[in-house]
């Protein structure tokens, strides 16, 4: 009932055509200096993620944990039977919530997470097994680009692409339009996503959200270089740079940053990259936009995916979106 591909693991031939590095190299290289925010995804960068989302002044997963416990019924309901495939599916923790919902109303159950961090993937992957006899999991470690790019035909009746926790809002606008092609070719006509977004809301409450009062997101951001250092033979010295996040109030987003403490120079060995900093230059880390209701169903529109219900939580915090190809 298990099944795990690699697609992170390339053959020699694949290498060339992935590129690995590519683009740490690229944001590195440029001015202001970034970096992808899936770097933040190694194992223990998961598990830095998982405290994250119990934090107090992280409203976000228990926003849409009540949301999805309050409307998986109505969703299932809405979809009928379908394989749920979950781009960045960490834990799985809400996904559960939509699988009982699924097995309560006696549909076949069929999941395909997808993460980049294999430790999460498969640990969750066989707890989900267990308590979920029926289940069957096709899980992939990948990006969401070479997984969208290579999943199989479901045979089930339908399907629904399960994008929740507001990973879109790491998109840039341009980013965004390329990923929802990369959605509308993988879906056929029909078929579902499943988006959650997390929505603007006054600053004081954002800014709250991603400078914990544990530092716990200062660890996450700051566990990005030691992942580059492990994958790429570097020697970032992380007592070196500090974590800094802000609500930017006129692109409603946050910007999280990494901030050189001292000129210093670094190396990436397996990149054959020298990277020199400034005092006080930053890494562009991370933007987590937040987003407006009405404004992203009539975008999805453009897209090519009509948004078929909307759910959100009585503060107005976060939004549910259910949409059809
Ligand atoms: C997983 C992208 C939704 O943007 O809130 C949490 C990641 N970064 N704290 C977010 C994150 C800092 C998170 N997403």
């Amino acid at each position: 009932r298990l099944q795990i591909e690699h697609l992170l693991s390339p053959t020699p031939s694949e290498l060339n055509k992935l590129d690995p590095g590519g683009d740490v190299v690229q944001g590195l290289t440029q001015t202001p200096k970034t970096l992808p925010p899936r770097y933040f995804y190694d194992d223990k960068g998961s598990q830095l993620f998982e405290q994250i989302c119990e934090l107090p002044e992280y409203y976000l997963t228990r926003t849409e944990t009540a949301i999805l416990q309050q409307y998986a019924g109505e969703i299932a309901q809405m979809t009928g039977e379908c394989e749920l495939v979950e781009l960045g599916s960490g834990s799985s923790t809400k996904t559960r919530i939509l699988l009982n919902a699924y097995q309560d109303m006696g549909k076949k159950l069929r999941y395909v997470p997808i993460d980049v961090s294999a430790g999460i993937l498969e640990s969750s992957a066989r707890e989900l097994l267990v308590d979920y006899p029926s289940l069957q999991v096709h899980a992939k470690c990948s990006t969401y680009e070479l997984a969208l790019a290579r999943l199989s035909p479901t045979g089930l009746s339908s399907r629904m692409i399960c994008f929740i926790g507001s990973t879109l809002g790491n998109l840039t606008p341009e980013e965004c339009d390329r990923f929802f092609s990369q959605i509308t070719n993988a879906l056929q006509s029909g078929e579902y996503l499943l988006l959650g977004i997390d929505l603007a809301k006054p600053k004081h409450l954002l800014d709250a959200a991603y400078n914990d009062s544990c530092g716990v997101t200062a660890a996450f951001n700051l566990n990005m270089l030691e992942h580059l250092n492990r994958r790429f033979d570097g020697n970032f010295d992380i007592s070196e740079f500090e974590h800094w996040a802000f609500y930017n109030e006129t692109q409603q987003q946050i910007e999280m940053h990494l901030r050189s403490k001292r000129s210093q120079t670094i190396q990436l060995r397996a990149l054959d990259l020298t990277v020199e900093f400034s005092s006080g230059e930053t890494i562009l880390t991370e933007i987590s936009r937040k987003f407006d209701l009405k404004t992203m169903q009539q975008y999805l529109q453009t897209q090519g995916l009509k948004p078929l219900q909307v759910w959100t939580d009585k503060q107005q915090w976060f939004g549910l979106l259910l949409c059809q190809m």
